[in-house]
């Protein structure tokens, strides 16, 4: 089944009729802008109020925002995308061992997102891993190329430790203790997509992924720092390029925290788009609570005698909820929206 595979093919001419959206459906790439205050946050700023309350302000507007100077040494980020993308030159034989589409399987790569469940499919093909607990799953990890295991489990324990303290940052940022998210969420599963975008013949006719929502708490997203994919929906119309930065971060919040903060804070809506010119690649490592944490509005962020915006529900009920749809249907949180009725 290796053949669906994009990047098994050498550059194509033509864009497949399986990969062109409807009309209506299209990126309209002319209408995309450049948003010069996406928020930035500098994590080795000595004022962590400050630090606190701009993160706040980012959840709460934007449910993204950009980290500079989090720790993590450079060099490691380079390597990450430099053993990515030798993965994805493999040979096609070498490929094809791996491919699967099969959703819940946790190590495999595929294309699109979920060919099993879409019309249409999406310009990308991406290598999916758990990463936790690592001693679990590393030996079943590719070993070509050959410095893919090394370099790949550092990275993942780097990521783990910055998404945990970003974890803490939101909760304290929402009032809460600084371990209250990290407690609900329990002992947080991890998982990476590596996603590699060929350069594409029609970009303005496909996706490299459209419009969702992250299903998990939050996303700790490496952009390539050479070339723009990445987009996000502002004020429920315009979508927005992020430029990529050299040695930063990108941070989503997923739909977890939206439900946890009560609706308080946003999931947000995010695509990705390929171009004509280059290949383009990013690695999206998501932190997921436990597949038995309850997930429901913390107590505190509930006014008094109002209903929770949410029902409670566990995580592994909502994943395969997420799971079983294509990325082109409603948010997937509005079907746990709470019935009940206020007092
Ligand atoms: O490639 C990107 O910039 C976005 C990736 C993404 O949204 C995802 O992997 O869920």
């Amino acid at each position: 089944m290796g053949s669906q595979l994009l990047s098994t093919v050498e550059r194509r001419e033509v864009l497949p009729e399986c990969y062109i959206r409807p009309e209506f459906d299209r990126p309209r790439l002319a209408e995309v802008t450049t948003d010069s205050d996406v928020p930035l946050i500098d994590l080795a700023s000595p004022d962590k109020q400050r630090v606190i309350g701009q993160i706040g302000l980012a959840c709460r507007t934007y449910g993204f925002f950009q980290v500079i100077n989090h720790g993590i040494e450079e060099e490691l980020l380079e390597k990450m995308m430099a053993v990515g993308l030798e993965f994805f030159r493999l040979p096609p034989e070498e490929k094809e061992k791996l491919y699967s589409d099969e959703p819940f399987k946790k190590i495999r790569l595929s294309t699109s997102f979920n060919v099993r469940k879409e019309t249409v499919r999406n310009w990308r093909d991406y290598l999916r891993l758990h990463c936790h607990p690592l001693e679990e799953f590393l030996p079943e990890w590719p070993s070509n190329p050959e410095s893919f295991k090394e370099v790949v489990s550092a990275y993942c324990r780097e990521v783990r430790l910055l998404g945990l303290r970003l974890l803490g940052m939101i909760s304290l940022s929402l009032g809460l203790e600084e371990d209250y998210i990290e407690k609900a969420l329990g002992e947080q599963e991890q998982h990476m997509a590596v996603n590699y975008y060929p350069q594409c013949p029609e970009p303005d006719l496909t996706y490299g992924l459209p419009k969702h929502t992250d299903p998990n708490a939050l996303t700790v997203l490496l952009q390539d720092p050479n070339v723009a994919g990445l987009q996000v929906l502002k004020g429920g119309d315009q979508w927005i390029a992020v430029s990529p930065r050299r040695n930063a971060f990108v941070i989503n919040l997923g739909d977890q925290l939206q439900a946890l903060s009560n609706g308080a804070y946003k999931s947000v809506w995010h695509r990705a788009v390929v171009n004509a010119a280059q290949e383009r690649m990013s690695v999206a490592s998501f932190l997921c609570p436990c597949n038995s944490a309850v997930i429901s509005p913390a107590a505190a962020l509930v006014g008094e005698g109002d209903a929770p915006v949410y029902r409670s529900y566990t995580y592994e009920e909502y994943y395969k909820k997420f799971w079983s749809r294509s990325l082109d249907q409603e948010h997937c949180l509005e079907l746990f929206r709470s019935t009940q009725q206020l007092q």
